[in-house]
């Protein structure tokens, strides 16, 4: 997977990303990512100028179609085959681990941070195919949310976790929230670890780590426990983790 993004802050995005885990997958030629500076676009000759006003008044400035549209056809142009555009915006759909995996079946991927107030949205009519936002508040710039975007995009890529089985483990990959894990020692602060965990029988560790993600969905995050349950009928009929009264 290969990832171009375009942004006003180049340095910001790739000290990020060349960190650990991605660093490594770099390396291996799973992943790249190049960060495309959108100022180099801009025919302010003079100031290198790539924001202005907004028609019709109001606070703060924002990008110019220009410079942003001439960035993405410079980016699309190096490419064999146009990749899909995804703007980092508030108004987008809310990431998630399914957006994940939609968006890891491409090959290239082009990111766009916006910056100041926004973006002239002729561009965004013109050249963005989809709008991510990576939840409900406001940042200063789309670097942080692309950087999301690329290192939970990643990770399933097949490779780029040493243990293949992590990526469906992990939070989420289900439709669960993780279940408690222990290491070493057995007791810590006067806390045991549980006995299950020490007896050496994996169907009964499976089961219990099973019923303990059941249990934290359903109190922690009831709007995930609900679609687990509508698509896991079976677990419904079998009553479990469900207080009395629920089934
Ligand atoms: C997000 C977000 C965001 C919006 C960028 C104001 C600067 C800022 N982008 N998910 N202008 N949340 N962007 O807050 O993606």
């Amino acid at each position: 997977m290969h990832f171009h993004i375009l942004t006003l802050f180049p340095e910001m995005v790739l000290q990020g990303l060349h960190t650990s885990i991605l660093a490594r997958a770099m390396e291996r030629g799973l992943i790249s990512a190049d960060a495309v500076n959108i100022r180099d676009y801009t025919m302010d000759r003079r100031h290198g100028r790539v924001d202005d006003y907004t028609y019709g008044g109001g606070a703060g400035m924002l990008m110019q179609a220009q410079p942003v549209y001439d960035c993405i056809e410079a980016v699309q142009s190096s490419l064999q085959k146009r990749a899909r555009v995804v703007f980092l915006t508030p108004q987008g759909r809310v990431f998630n681990q399914s957006i994940a995996a939609e968006l890891a079946q491409e090959e290239e991927l082009i990111l766009l941070c916006g910056h100041y107030e926004g973006i002239d949205e002729r561009v965004l009519e013109e050249s963005v195919d989809d709008s991510i936002s990576i939840g409900d508040y406001v940042l200063t710039g789309g670097e942080l949310p692309a950087m999301i975007v690329v290192d939970a995009v990643s990770r399933l890529i097949p490779g780029v976790l040493g243990n293949g089985a992590s990526a469906e483990t992990d939070s989420f990959q289900d439709g669960l929230l993780e279940y408690p894990q222990y290491s070493r020692p057995e007791v810590w602060h006067g806390r045991k670890v549980p006995d299950i965990l020490l007896s050496g029988d994996h169907a009964k560790v499976d089961a219990w780590r099973h019923s303990k993600a059941l249990d934290r969905t359903r109190e922690r995050r009831p709007d995930l426990f609900q679609a687990y349950m509508q698509n896991h009928p079976e677990e419904k009929a079998a009553g479990k983790n469900l207080p009395d009264g629920c089934n």
